[in-house]
């Protein structure tokens, strides 16, 4: 990654890991379950989404004639509402009924600390908070007098984020997926083509992530067809990192993805290495990022977003 994108994701991600502070229900609600939520939101991750989120907005804002610093401000709520929606997805995800996981960001997992049924609770309470988050005025995340989107704009970022992580998005992916895996005895498992396995990471990966795009855009008031040109962006860098992600898997030494390195082919889930092979898979994953940057340059968009997609594909970890 170069050193400019490296240090404007640092940013972001402090702002962000700020924010998230203050979004919990401290002193309002029980200890023990606001104690739960910390820990599967802070203390790692690489706030990928949120700093989607605010670049979406920081790189629209001309288009509307704000600032940039006003447009991080207003998408700021949304942002940590979509880093609320991802944890606890992963705070679910890693329980025993799933796949199941004792390590996420390097620490324990929610359930080993706290016990299943208290992380269970504790990602029904980072979900419904994350709408909570966004439809509160004043913002919880906000500093006083911080410039604020009108309610409409704000509930339509509510109505994008529930129907990615629902589901028609997050939630059908993941039930997909605990299909492809043999664990649903009412629904034998079922081999997996391409189409179907495009489908399942659109929803379960895919959908969040242009979710995610779509609101900071959305947040600072831009016309429809930016707003569309953005989602196509995240539609196709969200799926040359998945893509990315599945190679890595199985190039990847333990040491930069600091993962066991085949963990995804060893048990057995489908990969696009498996159908495609290596090259045949980068290949796709190249030919997704040219064609968000074409739609980027065509919306007259660019900078950051042209950097972070770019780094989709030289990535190692
Ligand atoms: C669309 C420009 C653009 C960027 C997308 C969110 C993202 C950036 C990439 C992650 C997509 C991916 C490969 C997901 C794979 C499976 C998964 C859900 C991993 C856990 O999410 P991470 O890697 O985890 O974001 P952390 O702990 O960093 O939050």
């Amino acid at each position: 990654m170069s050193t400019n994108l490296s240090a404007y994701l640092q940013e972001l991600r402090s702002v962000i890991d700020g924010a998230l502070e203050r979004s919990l229900p401290e002193g309002a609600a029980p200890t023990l379950v606001v104690d739960a939520m910390r820990h599967g939101l802070m203390g790692g991750g690489k706030r990928l989404r949120p700093c989607l989120t605010l670049m979406t907005a920081e790189a629209v804002a001309p288009l509307v004639g704000l600032t940039t610093p006003r447009a991080r401000l207003m998408a700021l709520p949304g942002a940590c509402a979509v880093e609320m929606i991802h944890c606890y997805s992963l705070v679910h995800d890693d329980l025993p009924a799933m796949d199941n996981d004792t390590l996420r960001r390097g620490k324990p997992t929610t359930h080993v600390v706290f016990g299943d049924g208290l992380a269970i609770l504790a990602g029904d309470g980072l979900l419904t908070e994350a709408f909570g988050l966004i439809a509160a005025s004043p913002s919880p995340v906000a500093a006083a007098g911080a410039p604020e989107a009108p309610a409409e704009r704000r509930l339509r970022v509510i109505s994008v984020l529930s129907a990615a992580a629902g589901a028609v998005g997050m939630v059908g992916g993941q039930a997909v997926d605990l299909r492809a895996a043999g664990r649903v005895p009412s629904h034998p498992k079922e081999p997996m083509g391409e189409r179907e396995l495009r489908d399942m990471h659109a929803r379960k990966t895919g959908a969040l992530i242009r979710a995610a795009a779509i609101s900071g855009a959305m947040i600072v008031g831009v016309e429809d067809s930016i707003v569309a040109a953005v989602d196509y962006y995240a539609q196709e860098v969200g799926l040359a990192f998945q893509i990315i992600d599945d190679v890595l898997d199985v190039e990847g030494s333990a040491d930069d993805l600091g993962k066991t390195a085949g963990k995804d082919a060893a048990a057995g889930k489908p990969t696009y290495p498996a159908l495609h092979g290596i090259d045949e898979s980068r290949r796709i994953a190249v030919d997704c990022v040219a064609r968000a940057k074409a739609t980027l340059d065509a919306a007259g968009l660019g900078g950051r977003l042209t950097e972070l997609a770019d780094w989709s594909l030289t990535r190692t970890k």
